[in-house]
């Protein structure tokens, strides 16, 4: 132990602390500083930064040995404050390049120092920087940061003032479309936006801490447990397994009729077998984290190992055995059967191409490992605090294994640092509930990032063979399909992710005839979990690349190709069905430009390129809002003495429900001559909240948009007098009216049979076409994409910053998942630099976005979802001009530079 007197954010603070220990731990945990966030923990991602003596550091990588008396530490409370943002805080706010908000103290502390070293910095410099200094978002795809920064620094240079660039509300304006700054803006960028283990912090003392007992293998029999030795740890209050569960100790996957199991197959502690690598055996739970860390070694796990199926080739084998015993590895099977029988068509047809693909297993590599707590609240409920992005559905999934009932179990999302869809599955919650439920004491569990990589669900793997037949116009007449969905050990939300194979292969053109064949197969790699765009890039990059090989078969432009197979009136989708808008031959004509520039720029560069080749290449992007079916989502809205209050739960991953819920509901009460600030928000707390249905799907601007454009409707009637003003809230109660409205919005859609899938199971669609450019490096193999521009349609913008920031988002991770991003080798991809996670360099800074409006019949406001659409096909398009750079098709992801080599290879052998 040592002291030392630390100057931080300009007052002197004497520490008292450990050689060993970071200065991260020691801002957090001894001064209280939480706008510092630990993220990987390891110096990879910025989260942490900070400025010690003028320079970043990542503070989870310094020891305090190394930190000198008296340095100078500047956090991100040091500044700027609420009351007084600093300019940086204030452009970051005006681009929206807080989302999830959880990089954004590290980046905003980085640009301090940049600006302070460089109040001129050029574009290129600003993004060197943030490379040097690791700064990783997740959310935004980095373009909007740089904008941030270039503002910033004109602020500060004094060329512009705040006011020219800030979005100003004019009273009674509609927000709808505008650059609306969301609600929760300021506190993140001031780091007082509290996240699940800032909370943890601030926990009541007698909290129990619990570390996990996990699996080192993927497939095995448990003999036995022996908890003994590590109960008898210092500062060890209990150790629990299976045996302490007070319920059936499953959780329910929700699996459709057909399924051949019950999709109760995953436990809450492993019983019986081990799935996978990683499952969870044990919790320790102890006074401190150090204390029941110490513990989880000491706990003694008997195993018969098993022969593990890494993949789903492997669990088809004859002689594989079952994971599940009594039910077949391949437990879901699905169909699609549109107009004719496909084989003497294809017979006849005057081209015909075929190809094999594979999406594997993207990560999805939130910032902010998975974390939450849980206590028993003074009725006698089970409350669980996590980043859950489907609050009630999650409590229905867990309520009877943890063993309590469903009406006593409130979930709570706590601020969140990014899901991408890993948080539509529950995770941690069953582990908190039993620990609380045992215990009856408060208890905590955060994962570190190892934690988070290894053990939380992936995007589940497609392998698809799909064959395409086209007239000697390339008017296309009939396709063949048959996918295979590795969705892991558990089955949970992977029935109807298989169904995405014939909804979406081949979609978003007029195919008059299709027959394909889908299964959904166990294996024992990382359980499939939601991940934006859920089975449409799957689907997407088999077909987009296929259009690609079938316009070459043909002698023919892809874009061509593709502008006379698209949607037009009279087409059906490959569910049968009328698509909700016709809006792609508009947007196409928008698109055209820039494809036709993107070729003459990559034939200049050609010219002088040497080992160096550029290509473009083009790809449609689409995705579906809602969960199929006749999805619902519920809001309420209430008068109160200074305004009104919208209670729904449109769970937050980053992407912006308060902006959304701000917008719609202030949209619907605009009559009553209301202000936006005037509306409160009251969100996610199952306590207060109703069921909105999960933040998944891309649904919830379209089922809770309308569910509160409903509830608002419901209000302003009640409040209308004869005369045609309105009641204020005291005539209200003096009249003993009801204060309260619910709003309840279900789409007017059905699913169709597994079989055929001939049905309308969504009431809205998202479209989107991009052009990517890339440069291949033919020497190392390497590629990387220069250029983007990308024509969507969601509908009617509700915020234009919210969606701006969700394309460029979406197409950073389509960059990942087409060149970087993996999760199939579980000793090697564990952290966020092996998994692939795109830094800024590996994302462009010239992104074009144009957007054409349809107004969706089924939206609030015409609005369709944006969220996963951006996700969809980018990685298509890089495919498609790496192709059209230098010959190599490359149909399995990701396009690694080993890969695109031996590909160059195989042209010239
Ligand atoms: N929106 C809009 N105008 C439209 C459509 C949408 O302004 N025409 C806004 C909405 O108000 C909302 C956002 O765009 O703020 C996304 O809306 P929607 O597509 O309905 O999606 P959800 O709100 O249901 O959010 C979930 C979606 C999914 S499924 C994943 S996965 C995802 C995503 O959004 N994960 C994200 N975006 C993410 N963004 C961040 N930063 N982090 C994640 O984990
Ligand atoms: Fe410190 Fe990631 S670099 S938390
Ligand atoms: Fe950067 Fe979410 S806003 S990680």
């Amino acid at each position: 132990m040592f002291n030392k007197i630390l100057f931080v954010n300009g007052i002197a603070r004497t520490v008292i602390s450990t050689p060993k220990a970071t200065l991260a731990d020691v801002l957090r945990n001894q001064l209280h500083l939480l706008g510092t966030k630990v993220g990987c923990g390891k110096g990879e991602c910025g989260a942490c930064s900070v400025i010690m003596d003028g320079k970043v550091v990542r503070s989870c990588i310094v020891r305090m040995k190394r930190v000198p008396d008296e340095a100078k530490i500047t956090t991100i409370e040091g500044i700027g404050t609420e009351q007084k943002p600093h300019p940086i805080q204030v452009a970051w706010m005006i681009h929206g390049a807080a989302q999830c908000g959880f990089c954004t103290p590290g980046f905003i502390v980085s640009a301090k120092a940049l600006l302070d070293e460089n109040i001129n910095p050029t574009r290129e410099e600003v993004r060197d920087w943030f490379q040097r200094h690791r700064n990783i978002c997740r959310c935004t795809g980095y373009k909007p940061l740089v904008d941030a920064v270039m503002d910033a620094a004109r602020l500060m240079r004094g060329e512009v003032k705040k006011e020219d660039l800030i979005f100003k509300f004019k009273e009674g304006q509609s927000l709808i479309g505008t650059r609306a700054i969301r609600p929760t803006a300021l506190d993140k960028v001031t780091g007082n936006w509290r996240f699940g283990a800032d909370l943890g912090l601030e926990l009541p003392e007698n909290t129990l801490h619990i570390k996990l007992v996990q699996a080192k293998v993927s497939h095995a029999n448990i003999l036995s447990i022996d908890t003994s030795e590590a109960e008898k740890m210092p500062g060890v209050y209990k150790v629990l397994t299976y045996r302490d569960v007070p319920g059936s100790n499953r959780i329910n996957g929700l699996a459709l009729p057909s399924n051949k199991g019950d999709g109760k197959e995953r436990p809450i502690l492993a019983d019986k077998k081990i799935f996978q690598f990683g499952d969870a055996i044990a919790m320790v739970l102890a006074d401190t984290p150090s204390q029941a860390e110490a513990a989880v070694d000491k706990v003694k796990v008997e195993i018969e190992e098993l022969p593990a199926y890494m993949s789903a080739p492997e669990a088809m084998d004859e002689d594989a055995i079952e994971i599940h015993p009594g039910t077949p590895n391949v437990f879901f099977e699905t169909g699609v059967v549109k107009g004719k029988d496909t084989k003497p068509i294809m017979d006849s047809a005057a081209y015909v191409v075929e190809d094999d693909f594979y999406v594997g297993r993207q990560p999805h590599l939130p910032l902010e490992p998975d974390v939450g707590f849980a206590y028993i609240n003074e009725k006698d409920q089970l409350v669980i605090h996590s980043k859950s992005v489907g609050l009630h559905a999650h409590a229905a999934m867990i309520a009877e294994g943890v063993g309590v009932p469903l009406d006593d179990l409130k979930i709570v999302q706590n601020p969140t640092g990014g899901t991408f869809g890993y948080k539509f599955s529950p995770t941690i919650e069953a582990l908190l509930g039993v620990a609380a439920l045992v215990t009856k004491k408060p208890v905590y569990l955060g994962f570190n990032m190892y934690q988070q990589i290894t053990y939380t669900g992936k995007r589940s793997p497609f392998f698809i063979h799909l064959k395409m037949g086209a007239d000697k116009n390339g008017k296309l007449l009939a396709m063949e399909s048959d996918w295979t969905v590795d969705h892991g050990p558990y089955c949970e939300f992977g029935d109807i992710l298989t169904l995405r194979g014939a909804q979406f292969i081949g979609a978003c053109y007029n195919i008059p005839n299709i027959r394909g064949k889908g299964r959904e197969v166990a294996t024992n790699h990382a359980w499939g979990s939601a991940f934006r765009g859920y089975g449409s890039p799957q689907s997407m990059f088999a077909s987009e690349v296929l259009m690609d090989e079938l316009a070459e078969k043909i002698g023919m432009d892809p874009f061509e190709l593709r502008y006379k197979n698209i949607y037009r009136e009279g087409s059906t989708t490959p569910t049968g069905c009328k698509p909700d808008v016709i809006c792609l031959p508009q947007m196409f004509d928008k698109l055209r430009p820039y494809y036709e520039k993107a070729k003459k720029d990559v034939e200049e560069k050609n010219k002088n390129g040497g080992n160096k080749k550029y290509g473009m290449g083009i790809a449609i992007l689409h995705y579906s809002s809602g969960l199929s079916g006749a999805d619902s989502s519920e809001a309420w809205a209430e008068i109160n003495p200074t305004g009104v209050t919208i209670g729904d739960s449109w769970e937050d991953h980053g992407q912006g429900a308060d902006i959304g819920t701000l917008t719609i509901g202030y949209e619907a009460l605009r009559p009553l001559g209301i202000r936006p600030d005037q509306i409160k928000l009251v969100m996610n707390d199952m306590q207060k909240t109703p069921n909105s249905g999960a933040a998944g799907g891309s649904r919830s601007n379209v089922y809770t948009g309308n569910a509160i454009r409903l509830a608002c409707g419901k209000l302003l009637k009640a409040l209308r007098k004869s005369d045609g003003t309105y009641r204020t809230y005291e005539e209200m109660v003096a009249e003993k009216l009801p204060l309260r409205y619910d709003g309840k919005w279900t789409a007017p859609c059905a699913d169709g049979d597994v079989e055929t899938n001939q049905a309308n199971p969504f009431p809205c669609y998202m479209y989107g076409t991009l052009v990517a450019e890339v440069e291949v490096d033919t020497v190392s193999g390497k590629v990387k994409v220069e250029k983007l521009d990308l024509v969507s349609d969601v509908g009617t913008i509700i915020n234009r910053l919210v969606v701006d920031g969700q394309m460029y988002g979406g197409l950073a991770q389509g960059i990942g998942l087409a060149l970087s991003e993996d999760f199939e080798d579980i000793k090697k991809h564990v952290t966020l630099t092996a998994c692939g996670i795109p830094q800024i360099k590996d994302v462009p800074d010239d992104i074009e976005l144009e957007y054409v409006e349809t107004p969706r019949p089924q939206g609030p406001y015409g609005a369709s979802g944006a969220g996963e659409l951006p996700l969809a096909g980018p990685h298509a398009a890089i495919v498609n001009a790496i192709y059209n750079a230098c010959g190599v098709r490359v149909t399995k992801l990701p396009a690694r530079p080993e890969k695109v080599l031996s590909g160059l290879k195989a042209i010239k052998d």
